[in-house]
């Protein structure tokens, strides 16, 4: 599976940033070990005070802005879930082995889940292997720098797993689960203005009445590696009648991907809500465009 550029752009550019601050930070500390071996040098004392001095500042600015944002996309996520209906009881603590789908079909590169790893354990403070919701939202923050995703955006990530019944606000996240909503961020942040803007005006109860047809598609069209190829994407579609314009869409969105694995897939289901819906919605008419 082709990593999306830009992803690996923005996670290269997270991961240089960190570097420097370290850098700046072990640079500080070894002249300040210097001045208390020798304290002649006072004059420069108060320069360097002030400097990490702001740049503690500056550090807990950007934690306190991304408890915030975590705080409010917590508040949104428990008013789904408080009016969301459903037949089971609250889990307290969430395996990915518990969700046979994701078990089954999500499949992580060695280095994609040693970096969600250290995200996750920066996060797990009391070291269970387990991270509460808020835990789960400030982790992702690690893995996408903030303002990378819109709080729509976000929130599409932890909605989309209800498809495999699995609420994020309902009790602990193994480590695999928060890969699976890692990798998702990632995607999403890789998307274009065209399939972000989907995701954006995502309407979730259209969603909610296409779940199942959603997994229907994805299980039957899997080949013996659990994904679906593009042509084989669009066979199915076709079968549905959709038009050749909704056809150069998802050629033209899906067209850096060979074969969609089911993260791939539920990044993009947007677009096969959308064609669905306009297929519906227009049965007669040759002339339908996205
Ligand atoms: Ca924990």
């Amino acid at each position: 599976m082709a990593e999306a550029p830009l992803a690996a752009g923005i996670i290269a550019g997270q991961i240089y940033d960190r570097d420097a601050s370290k850098k700046e930070e072990g640079c500080s500390l070894e002249i300040d070990s210097e001045e208390v071996q020798l304290p002649p040098v006072r004059r420069r004392r108060p320069v360097k005070r002030d400097y990490s001095i702001k740049e503690e500042m500056e550090r807990q600015r950007i934690a306190e802005e991304r408890r915030m944002q975590a705080a409010s996309i917590y508040l949104k996520l428990q008013k789904a879930r408080s009016t969301a209906i459903r037949g089971t009881q609250p889990i307290s603590i969430s395996k990915f082995e518990d969700f046979d789908f994701l078990a089954k079909y999500c499949i992580f590169s060695q280095e994609k889940l040693a970096e969600y790893k250290r995200a996750f354990e920066a996060v797990d403070s009391d070291e269970d292997g387990y991270l509460d919701c808020l835990e789960v939202l400030m982790a992702l923050k690690e893995i996408v720098p903030p303002g990378a995703l819109s709080d729509a955006e976000e929130l599409y990530i932890y909605r989309i797993l209800e498809i495999v019944d699995y609420y994020v606000t309902d009790g602990l996240t193994d480590l695999r689960l928060f890969a699976v909503m890692a990798s998702l961020a990632q995607k999403i942040a890789a998307l274009d203005s065209f399939m972000r803007s989907l995701i954006d005006h995502m309407d979730f109860k259209t969603l909610e009445l296409k779940m199942y047809k959603a997994k229907q598609l994805f299980l039957c069209n899997i080949d013996s590696e659990n994904k679906i190829s593009v042509p084989q994407l669009l066979v199915e579609l076709k079968a549905g009648g959709i038009s050749r314009e909704h056809e150069e869409a998802i050629q033209t969105e899906l067209h850096h991907i060979k074969r969609l694995d089911i993260l791939d897939f539920l990044t993009y289901l947007p677009l096969f809500v959308l064609i669905h819906k306009s297929v519906i919605s227009n049965p007669l008419d040759d002339s339908r465009a996205i």
